[in-house]
């Protein structure tokens, strides 16, 4: 049967869509400028956009409508996209807050068996339906905070069937819970116990699977933690190949905390998107600009590590690089599920404007896991993810930050969070 909702008197409509740039994602200034509506409505039937103009017009058009909603001057955006998170995993890891108060760096936690290792141990350990179980409670909160689309990857697992069970437990979150789900395949995470001085051949086991993995249509992308002491270089370059072979598309954990060239290989290899790059250098962003690369920033790990930023700035400003902004929610560097907060960090500490974040967080966080044709935008035949906020203008989200500002959130038109609250469990 067919459902229709109208939405009134919207003060602030940010359809992302651009003059100057009509389809991808958006370079450089292009980023701040995307078409604000004002006293806008929008018109919406059987979970599509059917008609976006002024409040009046709509009204006009679509007299008779299931449903009205009066959006009293507020502001209505995009569904906002995670487009980098950690999402399935047991476990947390606050019992390495002292060591990482006391100065001990990222790594020299991994490279004792913690850090990542630690979360490898707890994920094994945890059934299917306890990792959907902490998964869905992380989805919910995700949600309640505007998010409609999640990228998660594998990578707590390092074994074939474990990373398949991390797989599957983003295919049942998918299946069962509203919110959209991106996977990716994101075995070379870490180096388990077992294939200590041995990575080349934790490498070959990958390449081994990716058939199965993509065939099986478990993940669309491969990742890589191209980093010192984890994955080098030639390594991530090894198996990218052979994944973009197998059928999946790239992404890299680039140059985090070394500068050792993940950004230049995303390049090189044409990956959808890189993402950190908190050490990228000049002649990395540069060649990611030439390439068609997304810089995915990461400001709420760079805060939590204590780390000096990406160059986001740099990057809009000199480079013309799309830049999306994601949680990278995760047990260790990153473990907050609230994008909104990760959105205030992007303006404070990257010195984006909060119309660029807004970019960061629908249109190009949209292109960095493929999904720019129906996310990301609001614009006729697209399917209707929404937010109404409980603000007026975009300012206000990024400057009252630490709280939810979401009122309702509808994906494919269907309503699923009122008063910031999903209304699904
Ligand atoms: O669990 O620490 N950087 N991988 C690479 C992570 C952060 C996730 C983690
Ligand atoms: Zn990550």
């Amino acid at each position: 049967m067919l459902h229709s909702l109208r939405i009134d008197h919207i003060g602030q409509l940010l359809t992302l869509q651009s003059e100057t740039t009509r389809q991808g994602p958006l370079h450089g200034l292009d980023m701040e400028r995307t078409e604000v509506l004002r006293e806008a409505g929008l018109y919406i039937e059987d979970g599509r956009i059917v008609h976006i103009g002024t409040s009046e017009e709509v009204q006009q058009n679509h007299p008779e409508s299931d449903e009205v909603v009066d959006a009293q001057g507020r502001m209505v955006t995009p569904g906002l996209v995670d487009p980098h998170t950690h999402l399935v995993h047991a476990g947390s890891r606050e019992n390495e807050l002292a060591q990482k108060l006391a100065g001990v760096p990222y790594l020299d936690i991994l490279a004792s068996g913690g850090g990542i290792l630690s979360t490898v141990q707890a994920t094994r350990a945890a059934s299917l339906d306890a990792l959907v179980r902490q998964a869905v409670r992380s989805l919910r909160v995700m949600n309640a905070h505007g998010v409609t689309t999640v990228e998660a990857k594998s990578g707590y697992g390092l074994s074939w069937p474990e990373e398949r069970k991390q797989l599957e437990a983003v295919r049942v979150l998918a299946e069962r819970h509203p919110v959209r789900l991106v996977s990716t395949f994101l075995g070379a995470h870490a180096v388990p116990e077992e294939y200590r001085g041995n990575t080349d051949s934790l490498i070959d086991l990958w390449i081994a699977n990716l058939k199965e993995l993509r065939t099986a249509g478990l993940a669309e992308f491969c990742d890589v933690f191209c980093e010192d002491g984890v994955f080098s270089v030639e390594q991530s370059r090894r198996l990218l190949m052979a994944a973009q072979e197998a059928g999946l598309r790239l992404k890299i954990h680039a140059d985090e905390v070394e500068p050792l060239g993940g950004a230049e290989l995303a390049a090189e290899l044409r990956a959808i998107s890189a993402d950190h790059l908190l050490a990228a250098s000049d002649k990395g962003l540069s060649a990611m600009a030439d390439a068609g690369v997304i810089a995915v920033v990461l400001p709420g790990t760079s805060w939590n590590l204590g780390a000096t930023p990406a160059r986001a700035r740099a990057m809009i400003d000199e480079y013309h690089l799309p830049v999306a902004v994601a949680t990278d929610y995760n047990p260790g560097s990153c473990p907050t599920e609230n994008l909104q907060l990760v959105m205030a960090f992007a303006c404070h500490l990257l010195k984006l404007t909060p119309m660029e974040v807004f970019a960061a967080v629908t249109r190009n966080a949209a292109h960095a896991i493929g999904r720019g044709q129906v996310a990301g935008t609001l614009e006729v035949g697209r399917p209707a993810d929404l937010v109404l906020w409980n603000a007026t203008n975009p300012a206000y989200v990024v400057y009252h930050f630490g709280v939810n500002h979401v009122d309702r959130v509808w994906i494919d038109g269907q309503l699923a969070v009122e008063g910031g609250q999903t209304r699904w469990n």
